[in-house]
């Protein structure tokens, strides 16, 4: 009992050293009339600018619903753009509402940084990638490798552990800038580049020859990626977490962007709630009915997001694997919107 009542007070300590107060961020979103993303500085696929300046990606696509969501238009953001290192002083300040940045939720991020993750929009995992003309098919024939990893991430960390729990050593060049890892690893300077799955699938698409590369098999950790925000603020922590469970949701239940306006009709009382048909599915929430409607609307559900963004149509070909929903096998599970 005392142990609990302590916890408690830690946490009410800590949410009053960040200055928020319940609701304070979702205040400021809609007086601002935008939502203020943390993204990727350019991870096709994931956020990227394209040459008219537009941001697109399945993390972009998060910061779209939730501005879809919250102000009915999925162009109401703003994206800043924040490498590992800056991420999380650039949500703690303020600078961002929510960050949605392929980054890993782990326990001491959740309990030490006063942020918080709401949900996962992609599960990942660590890999490592070397060039073909090494000859090296398992990550096991890498002893006494050079491998370049960036810093501040649970890569560095997973990559440490992975090595000592297999007996075997190596030596870590650890490069901040990602152009300047990826230049070091293909100029020779480490044998191997690590970083999450999707990190490599993506990065290998941009390199000269993407087939002079490998992506070994080996898994070397967990990386649940998801939407993080401040601490302190309940209702707008709800936002981001309902924002993806919508759309998760809505593809369970094949609504899409093309045939919404058909399934307002449907007789599926599930259906119904989700597209504000029925329900007072916005009041709890502070918006609209309509809410997860404009979502699928204007960003689509989470299989056409994964799709055009990652997946077969586009050129990073991911399989849905563990993005798959759980009735085909995968993690995806979309908490009910009743
Ligand atoms: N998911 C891991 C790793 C994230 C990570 O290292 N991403 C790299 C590779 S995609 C990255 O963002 N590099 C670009 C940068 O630092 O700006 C984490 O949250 O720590």
């Amino acid at each position: 009992m005392k142990f609990k009542t302590a916890l408690v007070i830690g946490a009410s300590l800590f949410c009053m050293s960040v200055g928020a107060h319940a609701g304070e961020t979702f205040d400021a979103v809609k007086k601002k009339g935008f939502v203020q993303c943390g993204v990727h500085t350019g991870l096709p696929g994931f956020s990227i600018a394209d040459s008219r300046g537009e941001w697109n990606g399945v993390d972009v696509d998060i910061c779209r619903a939730i501005a879809a969501m919250v102000f009915g238009d999925a162009s109401k953001y703003k994206v800043t753009s924040v490498t590992t290192q800056q991420r999380f002083t650039a949500l703690q300040s303020g600078e961002i509402d929510v960050l949605t940045r392929n980054t890993t939720a782990t326990l001491t991020r959740d309990t030490t940084l006063g942020l918080m993750s709401t949900g996962i929009n992609y599960y990942d995992s660590q890999g490592i990638m070397v060039k073909k003309e090494l000859g090296v098919n398992s990550a096991k024939e890498l002893d006494n490798a050079t491998i370049c990893v960036q810093p501040g991430t649970t890569t560095e960390l997973n990559l440490a552990d992975w090595f000592r729990s297999n007996g075997l050593t190596f030596t870590p060049v650890v490069i901040n800038s990602p152009d300047e890892a990826m230049r070091s690893y293909e100029a020779g300077r480490c044998d191997a580049f690590t970083t999450d799955k999707s990190g490599l699938a993506t990065v290998r698409t941009t390199l000269p020859n993407p087939d002079d590369h490998v992506i070994l098999p080996e898994d070397f950790s967990k990386e649940p990626l998801g939407p993080m925000v401040r601490q302190g603020d309940d209702e707008w922590f709800m936002v981001v977490r309902w924002a993806l469970n919508a759309m998760i949701e809505a593809e369970e239940y094949g609504i899409t962007s093309k045939n919404l306006d058909e399934m307002t009709k449907s007789e599926n009382p599930n259906i119904q709630r989700i597209l504000g048909v029925t329900g007072e599915m916005g009041k709890g929430l502070g918006l609209d009915n309509k809410w997860a409607y404009n979502i699928i609307k204007q960003v689509g559900n989470y299989g056409e997001s994964f799709d055009r963004n990652i997946g077969a149509s586009s050129p990073m070909k991911l399989e849905r694997g563990l993005n798959a929903l759980w009735k085909d096998g995968g993690l995806m599970y979309g908490w009910p919107i009743r």
